[in-house]
């Protein structure tokens, strides 16, 4: 069944259990993403959560995107993910010891890697909500820190100027287990791990993790993978978290396709913010950003866009999700637009409940297990607005219909979802899926209309500015 065609009294019931699930997991300045499961404040969590916030409480968006600025880093990294002091989580401070890191944040815990650079988008989505001067305020108190935030990338991760960063762990990416990142770590893993894949020993091992407490194992990447996730951060914390040394070590590297598309679109986003405030980005800046629109479509081949292994400049030809983040930069060659559009609309992606992270029919497949099939939210979120950019308005309708649609046949808001049957699946009580429900419910209203901002009065001044 359609959005449309829900009847009005489970919208309201939809979006009151938004509203409680974002008021259950307010850790008081930023939210948890899931009350037991992933108890502190993750990066892109944060500004997807942001997104929906703007309709209930945009004063509690402004404050939980500036809230990830609390776990900057001296060099201008903002961290995956900042530990809020309490509640157990299966890859807390301990492993990752920013603490004893020179060039650590100084009053709080933190992890020392990033996520998808999705603030400057959710700085101006709620900026759309505000009266012009309550925005510039929001701008201003924001954007010298995200400023800092995207040179870091860039002098960090992209030392040689190839316009794409590099990222050092699968938790990255933020699509933990996909076979893009699983077929380098797999490679990366110590011999006992290995030997244990090979003997399908995994069950023997899962009995010594945490994150299978809540959301059964089977739900969840495998306890090898998990494990050689968990070695790999030990490298990383050995290197100090500095990619020079990280480079000498062996931990895979990716220019992550999906990472970098939302960097490019990041990236206009905040010189659309510092335009608005009368500052400038620095010529330098300016300079990577044009790279990394040149590079992008450097990653098409075959009809799809690839993440690359930067250690071996390989293309990762496993199809997964990331390369239809394209879209959304709206960086896709004119020639390939339709082309990549009718790929991610395919059954193998599409089956029915919004595109799934890993397609049907790949080795690795499993539809309830998190990155290998499920769909999720904020990837049918972000996808909607890059078939809106590929001028594609008619499936973009599609998608945000169906998710609605999608979470409603669910009891609860979830983590994610089988792409076949819409079950839901993961952690229960899930911050995104509700922020981004508010936001998709908001596009429904009859008279929707946003606020005038200079970023556009609605979505679709919005798409048709930048075009596709
Ligand atoms: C998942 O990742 C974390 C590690 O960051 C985990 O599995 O423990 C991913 O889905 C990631 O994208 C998300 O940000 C995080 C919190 O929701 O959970």
């Amino acid at each position: 069944m359609s959005s449309s065609a829900l009847p009005s009294e489970v919208l309201t019931e939809l979006r009151t259990s938004a509203i409680e699930v974002l008021r259950d997991n307010d850790l008081g300045g930023a939210t948890r993403p899931s009350p037991t499961l992933y108890p502190h404040q993750w990066l892109w969590d944060s500004c997807f959560i942001a997104i929906g916030l703007r309709h209930i409480d945009p004063e509690r968006a402004s404050r939980e995107i500036l809230s990830l600025l609390h776990g900057q880093w001296p060099n201008g990294m903002i961290p995956h993910v900042i530990f809020s002091g309490s509640g157990s989580y299966h890859a807390g401070p301990d492993r990752w010891r920013s603490d004893l890191v020179d060039g650590g944040p100084e009053h709080v815990q933190t992890t020392g890697v990033t996520q998808p650079p999705m603030i400057a988008e959710a700085v101006v989505r709620v900026g759309e909500v505000f009266d012009p001067a309550r925005r510039h305020e929001f701008y201003r108190a924001i954007y010298p820190g995200l400023l800092r935030y995207h040179c870091w990338l860039y002098r960090e991760r992209d030392p040689d100027d190839t316009g794409l960063v590099t990222l050092v762990h699968s938790w990255e990416s933020g699509m933990d287990n996909t076979p893009t990142w699983m077929e380098l770590t797999r490679r990366a893993a110590p011999i006992p791990l290995k030997l244990i894949r090979r003997l399908n020993g995994d069950g023997a091992l899962d009995a010594l993790r945490r994150d299978n407490k809540e959301v059964p194992s089977d739900q969840r990447l495998s306890a090898t993978d998990l494990f050689t996730l968990y070695h790999l951060v030990g490298e990383l914390r050995d290197a100090r978290y500095d990619f020079s040394r990280i480079r000498a070590s062996r931990v895979p590297l990716i220019q992550d396709v999906a990472f970098n598309a939302i960097l490019a679109r990041a990236n206009d986003h905040l010189r659309d913010i510092a335009a608005d405030i009368g500052e400038q980005l620095p010529d330098q800046l300016l300079r990577s950003a044009r790279r990394t629109r040149a590079a992008l479509p450097t990653l098409f081949a075959d009809g799809m866009c690839w993440s690359r292994d930067a250690r071996s400049g390989r293309l990762i030809s496993r199809p997964t999700i990331a390369g239809f983040l394209a879209l959304y930069a709206g960086v896709v060659p004119p020639d390939n637009v339709e082309d990549l559009v009718s790929r991610m609309t395919a059954r193998r992606f599409w089956p029915a409940h919004g595109i799934a992270s890993t397609p049907t029919d790949d080795p690795d497949f499993q539809p309830r297990c998190y990155w290998q099939g499920p769909v999720w939210v904020n990837m049918n979120w972000l996808l909607a607005d890059g078939l809106d950019r590929a001028g594609r308005g008619d499936l973009a309708e599609r998608l945000r219909a169906g998710t609605i649609s999608m979470i409603a046949g669910s009891e609860g808001l979830y983590e994610y979802y089988s792409p076949f049957d819409g079950t839901g699946v993961g952690s229960n009580h899930f911050s995104w899926t509700a922020a981004l429900l508010l936001d998709l419910l908001d596009g429904r209203k009859p008279a929707h209309h946003l606020p005038s901002a200079r970023t556009g009065a609605n979505d679709g001044e919005h798409l048709t500015r930048r075009g596709g």
